[in-house]
């Protein structure tokens, strides 16, 4: 029913628009052509004058009204955001420059320049000066911008510092989960099919490799430390996602299947930014892609810290191989041994896991 209200209601719009026309050629034919096209050019010549103006005050006024919730030039949060704002900064005054010229002479000699008796327009043919004037002008600042974004890009997407710190980014429907490589600095291997969340193995770790068995696993939320480069390696489970992280003004598409890096070195502490900012102040890390119902959701924080305050967070975490293979973990082990020799239970887990164990690696043989 309201489609069809919608409907008859763009029908009878076009109707009144096509007899107001029609209406408006036969007062031009009564009134006489010239008179009328005359008219119609100085209103035109008024509108479009207007247009300039009250455009100029709105370009302005949105700026104004958005200033204090845009994120300003300058205030990046990483040493490559720094490097993004004054590309920003030196973009927008060069074409705000341009803006403002061109569209104040566009609308202004429309107005200026519009018919008159007085005046016969002057017929210019070909004129190779002007040519290379406004072709030789626009390429060099062209080149200047893209020579800018070339130099910082390279550095930006170079490869990261050997003493760069690692960390796994995983996209999915609907969060992310991130994964520390532990004290060896390596992340273990991982493979699809290994993804079995029911079993504490959400990330897909192959347990046989060794460097699996000191990996952190988390969700949500990552630790980073200050004025350490840090070294994403991301990824998704599921759709396209993306890396976005606004106060580090960075952003990395997580594509499943194809790994993609990117690096960068926080400069303050979540403190030091709610010092700056207000105590609501959070790192965010939102998922800058549209992928599926809930992508407004996907929305994972991240804490700056000292070294000395991440070393304690990550002293708190457990490595995932032992949650997923709890007699394994020598803290538990100890308890074991006390009790071994009233629970005989112990013994029979220990077994079923080297059954798995050798079932696996037969699969990752096969697989290989
Ligand atoms: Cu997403």
């Amino acid at each position: 029913m309201q489609n069809l209200f919608i409907a008859a209601i763009l029908m009878l719009g076009f109707l009144i628009t096509f007899q107001i026309a029609k209406a408006s050629e036969y007062v031009a034919v009564l009134r006489g052509e010239e008179k009328s096209r005359k008219q119609t050019n100085k209103i035109n010549g008024f509108m479009l004058l207007a247009f300039l103006i009250l455009g100029l005050i709105g370009v302005y006024y949105c700026n104004t009204r958005l200033e204090g919730k845009m994120l300003a030039f300058g205030s990046s949060a990483s040493d490559h955001g720094l490097l993004v704002d004054k590309m920003m900064k030196y973009t927008l005054w060069i074409t705000g420059f341009v803006f403002i010229i061109t569209q104040v002479l566009l609308f202004w000699y429309s107005f200026k320049y519009q018919e008159s008796d007085k005046r016969k327009a002057y017929y210019l043919v070909h004129n190779n000066q002007l040519e290379l004037i406004w072709t030789v002008i626009p390429a060099i600042a062209l080149s200047v911008l893209v020579g800018f974004g070339l130099f910082y890009w390279y550095k930006i997407t170079g490869d990261a510092p050997k003493n760069a710190m690692l960390v796994e980014v995983t996209g999915k429907q609907f969060g992310w989960e991130f994964r520390y490589p532990g004290s060896d600095g390596i992340l273990g291997k991982k493979y699809f099919k290994k993804i079995d969340a029911a079993n504490n193995n959400p990330a897909g770790q192959i347990w046989e490799d060794p460097a699996n068995h000191d990996d952190v696993f988390v969700e949500q939320e990552m630790h980073l430390v200050v004025n350490k480069p840090v070294k994403l390696i991301i990824g998704s489970k599921d759709v396209i996602h993306d890396v976005g992280l606004a106060h580090f003004r960075m952003k990395m598409d997580a594509v499943p299947g194809t790994p993609t890096t990117m690096w960068f070195t926080p400069l303050f502490t979540t403190k030091q930014m709610q010092e700056k900012n207000g105590p609501q102040f959070v790192y965010e890390l939102s998922c800058d892609q549209m992928c599926g119902k809930g992508h407004t959701g996907m929305r994972g924080t991240i804490i700056v810290e000292s070294q000395e305050e991440f070393d304690g967070w990550m002293a708190s975490k457990k490595p995932q191989y032992y949650t997923a293979f709890p007699w394994n973990d020598p803290a538990m082990l100890k308890k074991d041994t006390v009790k071994q020799a009233t629970n005989t239970s112990v013994t029979a887990t220990g077994t079923q896991l080297k059954a798995r164990q050798t079932e696996s690696s037969v699969q990752a043989k096969s697989q290989n």
